[in-house]
């Protein structure tokens, strides 16, 4: 038996609450920076300040909650997630991790249980990296591995990171500030949405992940020559679309047949001047592929350099192969999940291991503190859309869950 029950109401009314702002009919529309992403740290913080924390921004926007513990010379146990939505995304990634951490502080101040470590609930800032290609900018400034890349990002229309900041708070001229040191952190917890099929499918209501998805990010540019649609003749034409549109088969291929890495994708593809009667001058494809070995990551990077070389001779264009970000998959050390496991079981949840395909802010806080996380199912396996769903008992139970495992670090740490 747990030892306090979560308020199952109250966590479901404030993910209704939130999944309201921001949201619109092809889906929510939270990205990082954005007025409506500002509205959903408005509301995190509320929801913070009326469960009694202490609430701060960070330099790198980071929302932090305090709550002090009985001997507040322990490092801190921490949990939380993002509030940030991809465009036209779902109302529980990211989300369920912040309302259910506030949650589970609520109960502890009804139940009157001052925990022996402080604890703390952070609402990370632009996990998804939508708007400037850099993901995780929020835990990675805290964890120490933010880069001059990120820092010197530029965002589709020009625009720089360091306005955006200031629009949420932080201060890029002293994000460094941020950065939280190994040992000031005792864990980090993250419950989150599975955002793949397996639960579902198993019908098992929590999930122990056994580890983080290591993730590489690329753009390809080609450029062709632009031509009449009409007068110039198929055999001269060197248009950029077409083999950008190889490309996109080949980089498919490479998982799907080839096996190199677990999944690849190609997400975003633009032509120049995209009209219909002028022969795409330019093109670039924007593309990701994700695997837990890093060695498939690299050997996936080696072959798109290969068919790539391959194009500019067989198509006469030229190609450039841009390496966005390369992200570090992050094993979750045996005894975390085990403790995972065991406050499933004290909760009375069947449970199972699975690895997380999907990017965590836990992957980078692993750099700082020791992290577990919750999954809890994903109906149909979907998300990062509008059809993503999981029933107000999953967001229960993974709350219910969160607390239990939080007083079982809270005894053992
Ligand atoms: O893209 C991801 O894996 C995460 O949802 N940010
Ligand atoms: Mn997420
Ligand atoms: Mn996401």
């Amino acid at each position: 038996m747990p030892r306090y029950s979560i308020n199952e109401t109250r966590i479901n009314q404030t993910m209704q609450e939130l999944g309201e702002l921001g949201d619109s009919p092809e889906g929510m529309l939270r990205v990082a920076y954005s007025p409506e992403d500002i509205t959903g740290r408005d509301y995190a913080i509320k929801m913070m300040q009326e469960a009694g924390l202490e609430t701060r921004i960070d330099t790198a926007g980071n929302i932090i909650g305090r709550r002090s513990g009985s001997d507040d010379s322990l490092p801190a146990i921490a949990m939380g997630s993002h509030t940030d939505t991809v465009p036209k995304g779902g109302k529980y990634d990211g989300a369920l991790g912040v309302m259910a951490a506030i949650e589970v502080i609520r109960t502890l101040e009804e139940q009157g249980h001052n925990t022996r470590h402080p604890l703390e609930v952070i609402n990370f800032t632009n996990e998804e990296g939508t708007r400037f290609h850099r993901w995780l900018v929020g835990s990675r400034s805290m964890s120490g591995l933010l880069e001059q890349e990120d820092l010197d990002a530029v965002d589709d229309d020009g625009l720089s990171l360091g306005p955006c900041l200031a629009d949420i708070g932080g201060d890029i001229s002293r994000i460094e500030e941020a950065v939280r040191k190994p040992g000031e952190l005792a864990a980090y917890f993250e419950l989150h949405i599975e955002q793949g099929p397996y639960l579902d499918r198993s019908g098992t209501p929590i999930g122990v992940v056994t580890g983080i998805t290591g993730r590489a990010v690329f753009e390809v540019e080609i450029e062709g020559k632009a031509n009449h649609a009409g007068t110039t003749p198929m055999s001269t034409r060197r248009d950029a679309l077409v083999s950008a549109s190889k490309l996109v088969l080949a980089i498919q291929k490479m998982a799907a047949e080839q096996e190199i890495c677990r999944v690849s994708t190609v997400g975003s593809i633009k032509a120049v001047p995209n009209a219909v009667n002028v022969i795409p001058g330019s093109a670039s494809i924007g593309l990701e592929f994700r695997d837990t070995n890093m060695e498939a990551l690299a050997a996936a990077e080696q072959e798109l350099q290969r068919i790539t070389d391959q194009a500019v001779i067989d198509d006469a264009v030229d190609i450039d192969v841009i390496r966005h970000r390369f992200t570090t998959s992050v094993p979750i050390t045996p005894d975390m999940q085990a403790m995972v496991a065991e406050a499933a079981e004290n909760c009375g949840f069947e449970w199972e291991s699975l690895p997380s395909g999907a990017g965590h802010d836990a992957q980078a806080v692993a750099n700082i503190a020791p992290v577990a996380m919750i999954f809890v199912p994903s109906l149909d396996g979907i998300s990062h859309s509008k059809e993503e769903y999981s029933t107000p008992q999953d967001c229960a139970n993974g709350a219910q869950v969160l607390l239990e495992l939080l007083l079982l670090a809270d005894d053992r740490f």
